[in-house]
């Protein structure tokens, strides 16, 4: 566990249980409604399976966990912190494989990440936090302000430039994306970045011309860099549940996301989505969102996530 302080005095878990308040304590609460003074009988059983559904776990996941509560304890009584243990154990089990650090890898000069996901989901905030991270770690980071439909996008994005003291390669409102890209890749490389993150439009994943723009990026920074965007960081707000799951099958098509940010877990009662497409699909969780101040951005502990929202300290 992190245990460094943020300005507001409070380490890492207790941001983290705080962000996901929402969550546990829709899930808790429904487990110690259930469980107190009552045998596990099938009707219990079911309805706590329909609680954990009700979370965004998923249905395979929801079953597989009130499978492990029943286990041998049909007919007994349970306590609340035991049902709550296991579905933490169960819920780590799924996460343990997907939270994977992002690694930077030393022979990319610079290591580009482009960063990519439906309007509002936070993608430019994340940006800002991640640069904060980066930059603590002595990276030196460039930005590209590819979002260039709005103009207020390009200035939200100096902001956090300022902010964490990142290069920024910004240009005018309706300019090129791509051309963008491929600017801000040269103007990296000329610097000696060791880090180029690349913001870009928020986009429907069912737009195809808006989602070929993201292809053309990424082409056109190839011809720099064969091995560039190194990273392709899919940026999904927790507070919109299952339609999460369409995102990550569209992005995935068009952009070949590589890991994926969840932010505003803090805003939700659906934390447990995290949860359904680590089952899913299996790709990389690399860090949270739990607020919008630039400390609550933080790696993906599978262990910490999960007793977290079972509602364990
Ligand atoms: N509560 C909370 N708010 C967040 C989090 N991450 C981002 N936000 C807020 O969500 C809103 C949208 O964030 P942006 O970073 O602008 O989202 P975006 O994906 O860049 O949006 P577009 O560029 O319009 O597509 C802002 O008000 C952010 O402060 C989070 O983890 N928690
Ligand atoms: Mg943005």
């Amino acid at each position: 566990m992190d245990d460094s302080t943020n300005a507001t005095g409070k380490n890492w878990w207790q941001r983290l249980t705080g962000g996901l308040r929402r969550t546990s304590a829709s899930i808790s609460g429904a487990i110690a409604d259930l469980v107190t003074k009552r045998k596990l009988d099938e009707a219990t059983i079911e309805e706590l399976e329909e609680v954990l559904i009700r979370a965004d776990l998923g249905i395979d996941t929801a079953g597989r966990v009130a499978a492990a509560i029943a286990e041998g304890r049909y007919n007994k009584t349970v306590t609340e912190d035991e049902v709550k243990d296991i579905l933490a154990t169960e819920v780590e089990k799924i996460l343990a494989p997907v939270a994977a650090p992002l690694t930077i890898a030393p022979d990319a000069h610079p290591f580009v990440i482009l960063v990519v996901g439906v309007n509002g989901s936070g993608k430019t905030t994340t940006i800002g936090k991640l640069a904060a991270r980066l930059a603590r770690e002595g990276r030196k980071v460039t930005l590209v302000a590819g979002d260039t439909f709005r103009a207020a996008a390009t200035e939200q994005l100096k902001i956090w430039s300022q902010r964490t003291g990142a290069s920024i390669v910004a240009g005018t409102q309706g300019a090129d994306a791509a051309g963008l890209a491929y600017t801000g890749l040269e103007q990296a490389r000329e610097q000696g970045a060791d880090v180029l993150i690349v913001d870009t439009a928020g986009r429907l994943q069912n737009k195809a011309g808006l989602m070929s723009e993201l292809d053309k990026i990424v082409r056109v920074m190839k011809k720099l860099d064969t091995t560039a965007p190194h990273a392709v960081l899919l940026v999904l707000d927790a507070t919109v549940g299952q339609n999460a799951i369409s995102q990550v099958t569209e992005f995935q098509k068009t952009a070949g996301v590589t890991g994926l940010v969840m932010t505003k877990l803090d805003g939700t009662a659906r934390g447990g989505i995290l949860v359904a497409l680590a089952a899913k699909y299996r790709l990389p969780v690399h860090f949270i969102g739990v607020g919008e101040g630039v400390d609550d951005l933080a790696p993906f502990a599978a262990r910490d996530f999960a007793r977290a929202i079972a509602g364990l300290n």
